[in-house]
């Protein structure tokens, strides 16, 4: 399946949906450099032309091997003269654009403060232009308020900006799937996101929750934060009640969030053995997202929350592009008619997609 890069011929797809695209990324040293000029855009606002280069990047980690000559970009897509200068710059030592990013003050900046939980770009660029640079001086300056999700971001920030790694992901899923099935014995618990795809490490935990029976994907998160508080494991909960209308044909917009019900948590996660020392305490807080569809659009909730959000935005324009047809996270419509999907091969069908494996959507 995969093809040489050196061969013209062997042409790799601009969408991302039509490459498989592993964890195993021979191209790090420019993917690394291309998406920092990427997240100094978006930093700055600018999401359209940042797209730009992480589309660039995202093509690099599907390649299967290290690039070698500059004239090997040639023939790949969504590489602009942006992206080939970076390229061809990185390739001897690092780039000076990258490295003048690396250092910039307002980059920096931004980066500390739109790392805390609840803190978007608008906020840090609030924060910077007010001549703030720590969190010290953030924490000194009265002026500035704190809602709900920033106080916990900063209350726990120094757990939930370490990596969660696999062995505690799968701990939390013990976790929440003895509170599910207490709540509703045939509701089922799956893990979606970054770890369906195969990492080692995330920023959180994705889970999704299917109820069999109509309906009941309505009470069960309620009812599952209630059952962790009870627990004395809920640090902070973010509950969304769905919006979702079975009649509502799917958006055009791409990073739309979608209308399901669905809470964004901080848990406590016990240690297995060692105790933190300082604190005497014997937990770590982690970010946990529950989603929780209803049963005929589980699939493409599934399909929408296993991401990654690059390999889902090539789906979508796939699909209206190349197939006339609208997919988003809640369904796929052909002209007004809804395609059902017991599994996501059946999706990738509808569109006459080959199939790609959760692991292989890393684009
Ligand atoms: P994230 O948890 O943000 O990302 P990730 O799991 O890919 O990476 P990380 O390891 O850093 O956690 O989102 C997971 C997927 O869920 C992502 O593809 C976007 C999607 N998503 C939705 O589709 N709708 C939503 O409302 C939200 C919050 C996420
Ligand atoms: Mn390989
Ligand atoms: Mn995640
Ligand atoms: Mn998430």
């Amino acid at each position: 399946h995969y093809i040489q890069v050196t061969k013209p011929e062997s042409a790799v797809s601009p969408y991302a949906c039509q490459r498989r695209t592993t964890l195993d990324n021979h191209n790090k040293i420019f993917t690394d450099a291309l998406e920092v000029l990427a997240e100094n855009l978006e930093l700055s606002g600018n999401q359209g032309p940042s797209l730009a280069f992480r589309k660039a990047a995202s093509v690099l980690k599907s390649l299967p091997a290290a690039l070698r000559r500059q004239e090997e970009t040639q023939h790949l897509p969504c590489l602009g003269e942006h992206s080939r200068a970076i390229i061809e710059i990185s390739e001897c030592g690092s780039s000076s654009r990258v490295e003048e990013i690396l250092n910039d003050e307002r980059y920096r900046t931004m980066k500390l403060f739109s790392s805390v939980f609840g803190v978007g770009p608008k906020t840090a660029e609030n924060w910077f232009c007010r001549g703030l640079r720590t969190f010290a001086e953030r924490m000194s300056e009265p002026s500035v308020r704190l809602n709900r999700m920033q106080t916990a971001g900063f209350l726990f920030y120094e757990d939930i900006s370490k990596p969660v790694s696999r062995t505690e992901a799968s701990a939390l899923k013990i976790i929440v799937e003895e509170a599910v099935i207490c709540v509703n014995p045939s509701a089922t618990v799956s893990i979606t996101g970054g770890f369906r795809r195969g990492k080692e490490f995330g920023h959180d935990v994705d889970f999704i929750i299917k109820t069999p029976e109509a309906g009941q994907e309505d009470v069960i998160l309620p009812a599952v934060i209630k059952r962790f508080k009870s627990q004395n494991i809920l640090l902070y909960s973010d509950l969304q009640e769905s919006t979702f209308d079975l009649r509502k044909l799917p958006t055009h917009c791409f990073d739309a969030m979608d209308h399901f019900g669905k809470c964004f948590l901080i848990m406590k996660l016990k240690h297995e053995q060692e105790m933190d020392a300082r604190a005497g305490k014997d937990w770590k807080a982690v970010r946990v997202d529950l989603v929780a569809p209803p049963l005929e659009r589980f699939t493409y909730a599934l399909l929408g929350w296993t991401g990654s959000t690059l390999f889902l935005r090539d789906l979508r324009r796939f699909a209206r592009l190349e197939r006339g047809k609208l997919l988003d996270n809640h369904a796929l419509y052909d002209k007004n008619t809804f395609l059902p999907a017991n599994t996501e091969e059946d999706i990738f069908a509808h569109l006459g997609l080959e199939y790609i494996e959760p692991w292989q959507r890393n684009a």
